[in-house]
């Protein structure tokens, strides 16, 4: 279903420069945000050190493939006004809401997990906009533009313990908002298929709009194996007008660890789609069918993959 990029993984620790006094000989890069910006490829990476800190870096391409990592940590204006101690900022998204760019991201703090919320017109700048969900939530995606004159998001509450492991969810909720700042659960989405491939579920990519609806990547977590839990990639279709409503969903995962650098790694069997660059765009703004997409993710939490396919292909696998 989607095809892996011969150069697989395209980015690997390797491929990120020191930075001292915080990036020594760092120990993985994963789960990056994708845009297009100004006709290059730019991706926002969570690379982790060996002192299991987290930070994200800025990485550019001409063609998509061959990346280029930034030698500066991207610090977000404004979030040294948290007055709680965060501990990781991860797992960034995307999404350009008209002329400006907007990136979502997971904030581990000793209250749970938050959204954090912040805004760059260039991605040398960064502006902390605010902390924007309340409760224990990750895997918030913005919508590229309002519908029915709100901002929208899926998000997803973080309501299972994973034994031995992080908290996860199996149900991504629509909210809404009227600043971008402080937001309102709307209805609950979809939720996980006990005992199959996505039994805890959260959005992948920002939602992309397409004629048959918004094409939605979200990975799920098969968490009925002994040793492992096993993140994998799937596809939905929600409704263009109202996006709480599933048009269709498929039943087959499109993307499962099968290569040995998503078999094993920090975190074994993980494959995490986190950014989509959809290269058509018609003149209304919707992705054209025959459009080339782009899927960037996190292969065993340790190295950065691509996999492509088309709009039709996924809208299809969503069908199937
Ligand atoms: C999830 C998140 C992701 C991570 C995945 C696999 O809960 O923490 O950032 O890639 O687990 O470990």
């Amino acid at each position: 279903m989607l095809k892996r990029n011969s150069k697989n993984p395209i980015i690997t620790r390797s491929d990120v420069p020191d930075i001292l006094p915080h990036l020594v000989d760092v120990s993985s890069v994963f789960n990056p945000g994708a845009i297009k910006f100004n006709d290059k490829y730019l991706l926002l990476l969570r690379v982790q050190n060996r002192g299991r800190e987290t930070f994200i870096l800025k990485a550019e391409s001409k063609n998509g493939i061959d990346f280029k990592v930034d030698n500066k940590i991207i610090e977000f204006k404004g979030i040294e006004n948290v007055k709680e101690k965060i501990y990781h900022i991860y797992d960034a998204r995307i999404t350009k809401i008209a002329g400006e760019y907007f990136i979502m991201f997971a904030m581990d703090m000793d209250s749970g997990c938050r959204l954090g919320l912040a805004k760059t017109n260039d991605f040398d700048n960064y502006e902390f906009i605010g902390i924007v969900s309340e409760g224990d939530v990750r895997n918030g995606v913005l919508f590229p533009e309002k519908v029915n004159g709100k901002y929208l998001r899926f998000d997803r509450p973080n309501k299972v313990q994973l034994e031995g492991g992080p908290s996860s969810g199996n149900t991504i909720y629509l909210s809404e908002s009227d600043n971008l700042l402080n937001w309102k659960t709307v209805k609950p989405v979809m939720s996980g298929r006990f005992h199959y491939w996505d039994e805890n579920i959260g959005s992948g990519p920002p939602p992309v709009k397409t004629k048959e609806g918004w094409l939605h990547i979200y990975h799920g977590v098969a968490t009925h194996f002994a040793s492992s839990n096993i993140y994998q990639a799937g596809v939905a279709v929600n409704n263009l007008n109202d996006p709480s409503i599933v048009v269709s969903r498929g039943k087959f995962n499109i993307l499962e660890p099968r290569e040995l650098y998503e078999l094993t790694g920090q975190v074994q069997n993980v494959v995490f789609p986190s950014g989509m660059i959809v290269e058509d765009y018609d003149q209304e703004g919707f992705a054209t069918l025959d459009s080339k997409v782009l899927i960037y993710y996190g292969a065993a939490d340790t190295v950065v993959g691509m996999a492509e396919s088309t709009v039709r292909e996924l809208i299809e696998a969503s069908k199937l």
